[in-house]
């Protein structure tokens, strides 16, 4: 079973009540929810694990929509999102056991964090806009927001019990970007290296407004961040999942480096090959940050792995 909530609170008899606990409102399009399949040469031939991950995909993709079947809405429209009470827009992603924030961590949703907390540091630019996402934090800091924020929509009854936010682990972010059916390899580098595809398809330099990346490309008009959900979202309602910040995630890259913590994504300072690639992985110091940096969370209800 993949969405969280379903086993436990939500028999499938009972859709309208199981859509209410996965606190996600129906999806408009089973296409929105199938698996991003870069172009291959015609002459590739898939391997038995990846014809069976796309098929469980598939019919990952396919129980949902049964679930949600009653309320389908107009063939081609976006994915439904719920809210919780700070704004913060989530999206079921099939394949994983979580929802994902269709958005990175804004700086406005940092704010009432650290004014609830009293935290007084500099960590955002004051160029910067409320919508933008927040940057100059560290892994330390983007996890006091997760911990944060469980406690604040708990005792909002926005979530529910038992859940939890946190960053997206590594596979989760793979699978989001829609390559986690490509990627082979036992460590993590050995996936990155595997998979060399950029999210906009196989040409070195992205189509005009794809997403903001560095400013010497003109491919956008911001110098610095931009607010998000400037671009278009990828197949399954995510934005900002390439460009803008590159974002921390749970887990490690290097694991013996356990100081350090896995970074996913490019961002408008860093791009280009390989920063770019839907595989690429880079890794930071638990208090280290830079402008270019942020968070995005999941809400999850499952214990993280030992191994994220
Ligand atoms: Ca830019």
């Amino acid at each position: 079973m993949v969405v969280v909530w379903s086993e436990a609170r939500c028999p499938v008899s009972h859709r309208a009540s199981a859509c209410l606990c996965l606190g996600i409102a129906p999806p408009k399009s089973i296409s929105a929810y199938l698996p991003i399949v870069p172009k291959q040469p015609l002459t590739s031939i898939p391997s038995v694990n990846s014809i069976v991950t796309r098929l469980a995909c598939v019919l990952t993709a396919s129980w949902l929509l049964a679930l949600v079947q009653p309320s389908l809405a107009a063939e081609g429209a976006a994915p439904s999102t719920s809210e919780n009470s700070l704004g913060m827009k989530f999206v079921a992603v099939p394949g994983t056991k979580v929802l994902f924030c269709i958005w990175p961590t804004r700086a406005q949703d940092f704010e009432a964090f650290t004014k609830a907390k009293n935290i007084d540091r500099k960590w955002a630019d004051p160029a910067l806009g409320p919508t933008h996402p927040v940057v100059n934090v560290s892994w330390k800091d983007a996890k006091a927001f997760c911990a944060w924020l469980t406690e604040h929509e708990r005792k909002a009854s926005k979530i529910p019990e038992g859940s939890y936010y946190r960053l997206p682990t590594d596979e989760e972010w793979s699978v989001a970007v829609g390559i986690a059916d490509k990627e082979q390899g036992p460590t993590l580098s050995d996936k990155m290296w595997s998979v060399k595809l950029y999210p906009w398809g196989e040409d070195k330099r992205p189509p005009r407004n794809f997403g903001n990346y560095l400013a010497e490309w003109m491919v956008d008009d911001f110098e610095k961040t931009s607010p998000v959900g400037s671009f278009k979202p990828n197949a399954f309602g995510l934005y900002d999942m390439s460009g803008n910040v590159s974002q921390w995630c749970e887990g490690l890259l290097d694991p013996k480096a356990d100081e350090r913590r896995l970074i996913r994504g490019c961002s408008w300072n860093r791009s280009g090959y390989p920063y770019s690639w839907s595989s690429y992985r880079a890794h930071g110091d638990l208090d280290h940050w830079s402008d270019d940096r942020g968070f995005r969370v999941v809400l999850a209800k499952e214990p993280l792995p030992d191994k994220p």
